[in-house]
This record gives structure tokens, sequence and C-alpha cells, in this order.
């Protein structure tokens, strides 16, 4: 606040050196297209492994399905890893190539 705003006041330039802490660098997790894998069952995937509710999950599905690949969301890299593994295995588990990826997100 300015002097001008509220008098008596003023600024002090800081002297003291202030401990940035710098935010953990984010990762994509990618949805990949296949041929194989039943619409609805990414749809299931979308909605239990990254929480997207259906509507969330039923664009995300046809974005992949019609450009290729889509993101999903932003993680840190721990998160984005785990969640790309568990959705790619539930395909895996299915007999289906359903197959996410992860990217850091520059
Ligand atoms: N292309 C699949 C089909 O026609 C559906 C699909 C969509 C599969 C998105 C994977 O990431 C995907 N049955």
């Amino acid at each position: 606040m300015s002097p001008i705003d509220n008098p008596g006041t003023t600024t002090k330039p800081r002297t003291k050196a202030k401990t940035k802490i710098a935010r953990p660098p984010l990762w994509k997790v990618i949805l990949l297209n296949d041929d194989y894998t039943p619409r609805e069952f990414v749809v299931q995937v979308l909605k239990a492994v990254f929480r997207l509710n259906e509507s969330q999950s039923y664009r995300v599905m046809m974005t992949a399905h019609q450009k290729g690949a889509c993101v999903i969301a932003v993680y840190t890299r721990d998160v984005a890893e785990t969640k790309a593994k568990e959705a790619t295995d539930l395909g895996k588990m299915n007999g289906y190539p359903l197959y996410f990826t992860t990217e850091k997100e520059e």
C-alpha cells in the first residue's frame, strides 16, 4: 500500500534474501489412439484412473480417436508415470493395445 493510500506507511526495500521455492516441472499424460480398443472401455479407464467425469472422458477419447492423441492432464513426474502405467495395464489386462505415454511440459 502506498503512503498516499494509507498515510503513515512506507515501504522499505527488502534486505533479507528470500528463499524461492521452484515449482516442480509438470508432465503431460497423453492418450494414443489405436484401432482395437472399444470407445466405451477407453472412457471407463479415463474415469477410473484420471478421475474425469463422463463428458470429459468422452471428449478426450474422441479427440484421440480423431486426431491420434490427446493430452489428458498434467501431474508431477511420478504421478504422471504411475497413472500412465496403471491405465496402460488396465488395457493390457483386458487384451487391448490401449496406450498412455508421458511427456515433460515445456
Ligand atoms: N479408435 C478406437 C475405435 O475405433 C477407439 C479409441 C479411441 C481407442 C481413443 C483408443 O485412445 C483411443 N474402437
